[in-house]
């Protein structure tokens, strides 16, 4: 091996070295942000290949939370809380292998149901989940 091949190798290795330290250092910084939010992830697929999952998620009043929406499936869905105003104004579009995002405070109690908003599917009107959130 010549030495000027030695030293591409080594000038690759570093290259990538930091930029999985940038990649983890991001990771790891969102997750400080984030300390004092709780994170629910809700799978997206289709209603026969499981619907939304889980089908059901508890807030409490006043308690932020982060909800992560996983696409695990192979087609976009949407999101949306319509009676909370979530993926109304900004529509959520998830593609295929996607996550989305979202920072919620429940402000009020009650039930109320989580839809898909993309059609995905013959079953896509059925793509129903609900979020229960209680009194503090
Ligand atoms: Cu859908």
């Amino acid at each position: 091996m010549q030495k000027k091949q030695i030293v591409e190798i080594i000038a690759g290795l570093m290259i990538i070295t930091a930029t999985a330290g940038a990649i983890a250092g991001t990771f790891l910084y969102e997750d400080m942000l984030n300390n004092e939010r709780k994170t629910i992830v809700i799978l997206a697929l289709a209603l026969e290949f499981g619907n939304w999952s889980p089908p059901e998620i508890k807030l409490v009043e006043g308690e932020p939370v982060r909800l992560k929406i996983r696409n695990t499936d192979t087609v976009t869905h949407g999101f949306a809380v319509p009676e909370l105003g979530i993926g109304i104004d900004e529509p959520v579009e998830i593609k295929a292998g996607h996550v989305a995002k979202i920072d919620i405070t429940p402000t009020k109690k009650g039930t109320f149901l989580y839809v898909c908003t993309v059609w995905c599917s013959k079953q896509h009107p059925k793509m129903v989940g609900r979020i229960i959130i209680s009194e503090k």
